[in-house]
């Protein structure tokens, strides 16, 4: 640890200065005096073209060292910023290890050389890896510290959590707090106020650090916040204990990171520190900032930088003499070369490490393991019900389930359950779980899609398995960050040291008669498109019990794609195959063997092609369909089995024709099978542009069973 006091303290019994002991003084000096070095370090190392980016904390180590003072390495929980330098080194992190991520070393700790330089990630200590995104961690940090109140509560979910893969980091102490941090900047961004909103909600035990240093790159805060002060906008926050302090001054924030601190383990709630910061580096070492600060600007900040202050005090106070301080810096200059040197001459990543941990190496959904045969019992069930039967059997099963989302619960007012039967979501699909498994396993969430997949990947990095609910597909959009740059690449960008594990079940599709632009899209293509993420899509009640399982007990993110006018059709319903049914994923379901064409579709089209097959059989013309169910990991087995035993192929989708899903597959047969084709590879899929609300627009924009039946009988003039 960076912390440790090898220079002598000349008078140990002198008083306190401003309340803080010499050893205090003196640890916070190395640190913040390391943390600068090994800016500067970087700095060199980027101007020789050794490393490719360098991101400073210049200017913030002060109220970030301090920090470390009140936080617990390995038992407090870490969301930090990439200027929180000061605040790893305190928790732990070495010298060597900070310079490893800078070289993108093979065995850097944060991301094994897959980030940036200050993009923290260190699972010993509890600090959950970081990308670039600005605003991102605050609601991860939110569903962090929803699970300290889980666990809390959930006793038999922790020892669950801690069985499970990666179950070694999965830890919990009573008084634990989480720590997220951010800048002036990031505080625009929406996941921050849904952050806030929620924490204030739920009395989270969440310290929030900002790290106001004037400036996002070259914008200045007051054209970035309305009136130009944070802690003046959040103050009304119900419960929020808010501070602002001079971040430079390691004795106001000593005081004050104190008092937050302990208001939040107090579980008195969420406390917010504004802490007033420079930025002497600029930006980054892409950036100038000659270009936007005047010169006066530049030295008054040069007059506020908190290492030269601190080592003015140190002498002026005596905690240290001019020789003493020099020894000291000239002792860390040494250990940085040294780290330096090492990182140096640290191995890089092989070319084909890229591929690890794109998903969990120990869980895999598609293999032989999630193979079961069906035990029926029971009255049939339609697809939604269905939903709502497996969700059920595996919460008895899990307690580290959790489910929230819009109006899922059956209702937030406990005292109304007794009188009312209960919401339990827009499609019930939810239904009876609040009553049967308790408010804080099944819960509404604020109307904030990012808000809701932050949270549950922050749940699933902590052990806790959400399955949280976007209400419709056509909302999902506000959570696309979350979804694509978060929830997929947590476990890449960590190098498997963690992950987000989260199922996301969202209504999709059209053929509503009425459902108009927002509540028929489709576009799952978006969605294949993010390596990380497993795309399912059933068409039965059979597959919904089956995927759902399998979607819950696999270790990956899963996006669970719910056709709505699927929901409740009579011709897909099931009888339940039992609380241990599973069905791996990518594997596709022969719905009819024949030989004259193959179509190969999924979802809401899967039902429309049994019916044109079945109308074609009757003119004598023999049909194969197959049922892709999973659309990522997909069952390339099946797609060429049936083209090469068919030699025609229609690939029918709902999606639209251009860059839809199924082009994709069109696009690989005609690539990799072309031999094997009697004919051209034909797409039925939605026109090109958005489903309208006029019922009969609509059939003329979605792809129809007379479709299909007319693309069969032109594939066969071939
Ligand atoms: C969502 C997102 N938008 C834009 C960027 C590009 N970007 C990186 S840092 C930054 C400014 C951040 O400013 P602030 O939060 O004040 O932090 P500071 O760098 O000043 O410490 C921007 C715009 C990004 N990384 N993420
Ligand atoms: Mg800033």
């Amino acid at each position: 640890m960076a912390s440790q006091t090898r220079v002598k303290v000349g008078k140990l019994d002198a008083p306190k200065v401003h309340g803080l002991d010499h050893e205090t003084l003196i640890r916070l000096y190395r640190t913040m005096y390391l943390s600068r070095r090994l800016d500067d370090r970087e700095i060199q190392l980027k101007r020789q073209n050794k490393i490719y980016f360098q991101i400073s904390s210049a200017g913030h180590e002060a109220i970030t060292a301090v920090m470390g003072l009140f936080l617990r390495p390995g038992v407090d929980w870490f969301y930090p910023y990439y200027r929180d330098r000061a605040l790893c080194l305190m928790l732990g992190v070495t010298p060597l290890e900070n310079l490893l991520a800078a070289v993108g070393a093979k065995d850097d700790l944060s991301s094994g050389g897959r980030q940036m330089p200050s993009h923290w990630g260190h699972a010993k200590w509890n600090i959950v890896s970081k990308s670039s995104c600005t605003g991102t961690q605050f609601v991860q940090a939110v569903g962090a510290a929803e699970a300290t109140l889980y666990y809390q509560g959930r006793p038999q979910a922790l020892a669950q959590a801690k069985k499970a893969p990666l179950g070694e980091h999965v830890s919990h102490e009573p008084d634990e707090i989480v720590y997220v941090s951010g800048g002036d900047g990031s505080t625009s961004e929406g996941e921050f106020w849904e952050s806030l909103n929620v924490a204030c909600l739920k009395k989270l035990p969440l310290l929030y650090l900002i790290e106001d240093n004037g400036y996002a790159i070259s914008v200045p805060v007051e054209v970035q916040t309305a009136g130009g002060s944070i802690s003046k906008l959040v103050r009304d926050f119900p419960g929020l204990h808010v501070a602002e302090v001079d971040g430079t001054d390691p004795f106001e924030s000593y005081s004050t990171c104190k008092e937050a601190v302990q208001y939040c383990r107090e579980r008195r709630g969420p406390a917010l520190i504004h802490a007033h910061v420079t930025r002497p580096y600029s930006h980054s070492l892409s950036d100038d900032e000659k270009l936007y600060k005047s010169a006066d600007e530049r030295e008054e900040e040069a007059r506020r930088d908190p290492l030269s202050k601190l080592a003015l005090v140190l002498v002026r106070e005596g905690v240290l003499d001019q020789k003493q301080i020099e020894s000291l810096e000239a002792e860390i200059d040494n250990q940085v070369r040294e780290a330096a040197d090492q990182a140096l001459a640290a191995e890089e990543p092989s070319v084909d490490s890229i591929r690890t941990n794109v998903y969990s190496p120990e869980v895999d959904p598609s293999s032989p393991a999630f193979a079961s045969q069906p035990h029926f019992h029971g009255a049939p069930k339609t697809m939604v019900e269905m939903v709502a039967a497996t969700l059920s059997d595996e919460m008895a099963r899990d307690e580290r389930i959790t489910i929230f989302g819009e109006d899922v619960a059956d209702a937030s007012r406990e005292d109304s359950l007794k009188h009312v039967k209960g919401k339990g979501g827009v499609f019930k699909a939810t239904a009876g779980l609040q009553r049967k498994y308790g408010s804080d396993r099944v819960f509404n969430s604020p109307l904030a899609e990012a808000g809701i997949v932050g949270r549950a990947i922050g749940m699933a990095t902590r052990g806790l398995k959400p399955v949280a609910e976007i209400q419709f597909f056509d909302y999902i959009w506000p959570a696309m960050m979350q979804i694509r740059d978060e929830l997929c690449v947590m476990r890449w960008r960590s190098n498997g040291a963690f992950k987000a594990p989260v199922v996301l079940r969202v209504p999709i599709g059209g053929y509503l008669t009425g459902g108009g632009v927002y509540h028929s899209q489709s576009g799952e293509s978006i969605f294949t498109h993010c390596p990380g993420l497993r795309v399912v899509m059933p068409s039965t009640a059979l597959d919904v019990a089956g995927l759902l399982r399998t979607a819950i007990r696999c270790d990956d993110p899963v996006l669970f794609l719910e056709h709505k006018h699927l929901y409740r059709q009579p011709y897909n319903r099931s009888e339940n195959p039992g609380p241990d049914f599973t069905i791996p994923f990518g594997k596709a379901r022969t719905v009819k063997e024949g030989t004259d064409v193959s179509i190969i579709t999924y979802g809401a089209l899967v039902h429309r092609t049994e019916v044109a097959a079945a109308q074609l059989e009757r003119e004598g013309i023999s049909v194969e369909i197959v049922d892709l169910r999973s659309l990522s990991p997909y069952d390339w087995e099946s797609i060429a089995d049936t083209v090469r035993k068919t030699h025609r192929v229609i690939v029918a989708y709902e999606d639209m024709l251009s860059w839809g899903y199924g082009a994709e597959i069109a696009a690989r047969i005609a690539d990799e099978l072309f031999e094997e084709l009697d004919a051209p590879v034909k797409r039925v899929a939605a026109t090109d542009t958005f489903c309208a609300y006029q019922p009969k627009l609509e059939d003329a924009i979605l792809p129809q069973t007379s479709h299909i039946t007319a693309a069969v009988k032109q594939l066969l003039e071939y």
